[in-house]
């Protein structure tokens, strides 16, 4: 395995990009989608289940953590792989994020952001250099600047403010993290719905040569076209010979159209969070298992998946476990989606290695619509 990271493109058709990041804890096939792991845990899935699915690395919160149980306290007990069983790669984020959506009381300024725990209204505060220490002491793989990502809609002058402040948070994220050979630190592209500011960030932080970027303040309640336009901007802006993640991005339809323009990596709870509210992935669609036709149905989810939970199991217990409100229920409509998703991933790697994505998107996208299998 390699000591140090580096990122290698393996092939390009069109914008899609196939590549590998290497580093100690292992190798992240790219087009990548990373689990979300936010407290130690991918909700309702053993580490074995998240490995087998074909999941190379997960996502961890650093504001959920630094909360509950503490970075300090992961740091005495061996760092995040040790704790939750997962030795290959982890990304962190930042906690910025997560801080605006669920903190309480919080106030930011150009020194960080002070906030209280939405666990227990406790007074934290988190500067640039904070984010990145938790991280270290999680032993975070790949770590995430301290960003602001501003809601949308947004005044133009609000959304400048924010990014020119993470493009300062960059820098001193950068000098923070200092040489770490076998860890990266990615930048955040921040610039709202502007494409001239999002073009001003991207420049800027490319200029800085992090080991990776990221694309951050999307999905945040724009239209999908407006995101596809931004990462039009962002991306041809961004060096090429490093990784591209798009920050809790998305639906499959959202994976396909953003690879097509060249991103790398993905995290969503959409596949966790469905499957814990009885909502299954498959090929031909997505399938609300608290629906009463599936009652007396006896044919399982999809009999091709090589996922025990798409093909082992009836929809008629499916949806009498989500009806019961089974933790079972959860567990294998969790695994299930996952399980489409990194197979979705994998056709999208295969695809463009055969210089196939854009033929292969229009089959996958044909099925979904073809309805119920
Ligand atoms: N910044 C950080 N984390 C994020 C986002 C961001 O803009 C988003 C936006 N989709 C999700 N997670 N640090």
């Amino acid at each position: 395995m390699n000591q140090t990271f580096s990122f290698s493109l393996l092939a390009t058709d069109g914008k899609a990009r196939r590549g590998e990041i290497s580093m100690p804890r292992g190798t992240i096939r790219t087009p990548a989608f990373m689990p979300v792991g936010t407290g130690g845990t991918v909700k309702a899935m053993y580490m074995d289940q998240v490995r087998g699915v074909g999941s190379d690395i997960i996502l961890g919160n650093t504001y959920h953590l630094m909360l509950r149980p503490g970075a300090e306290r992961v740091a005495r007990l061996g760092g995040l792989h040790e704790f939750a069983r997962w030795p290959y790669p982890i990304l962190t984020d930042s906690g910025g994020f997560q801080v605006m959506s669920l903190s309480k009381l919080r106030k930011l300024n150009e020194q960080g952001v002070t906030f209280r725990s939405h666990i227990d209204g406790a007074a934290y505060e988190m500067s640039p250099e904070r984010s990145i220490e938790i991280q270290g002491l999680l032993d975070s793989d790949i770590q995430m600047q301290l960003d602001e990502c501003t809601a949308l809609p947004a005044k133009d002058k609000e959304i400048e403010r924010a990014m020119e402040l993470s493009l300062r948070w960059a820098e001193r994220c950068k000098t923070a993290f200092g040489e770490q050979p076998g860890k990266a630190m990615f930048g955040i592209v921040q610039g709202g719905d502007d494409a001239l500011l999002r073009e001003k960030s991207a420049r800027a932080l490319a200029t800085m040569d992090l080991k990776g970027y990221a694309v951050g303040g999307l999905a945040v309640g724009e239209p999908q076209a407006v995101m596809l336009e931004m990462l039009e901007i962002t991306c041809p802006e961004l060096p090429a010979q490093k990784p591209r993640y798009l920050m809790g991005v998305g639906t499959p339809d959202d994976i396909l159209k953003s690879v097509a323009r060249g991103i790398d990596m993905f995290d969503c709870v959409m596949p966790t969070r469905a499957g814990r509210h009885g909502l299954a992935y498959t090929r031909r669609g997505k399938v609300n298992l608290r629906n009463a036709r599936h009652a007396d149905d006896h044919r399982p989810l999809d009999e091709e998946s090589d996922c025990p939970a798409a093909r082992d199991y009836s929809r008629a217990y499916l949806h009498h476990l989500v009806r019961s409100q089974e933790a079972l229920g959860a567990m294998l409509l969790t695994w299930n989606n996952l399980s489409y998703y990194q197979s979705l991933m994998g056709q999208i790697r295969d695809a463009i290695s055969a210089g196939a994505f854009e033929e292969r998107t229009a089959e996958i996208t044909e099925g979904w619509v073809k309805g119920d299998l």
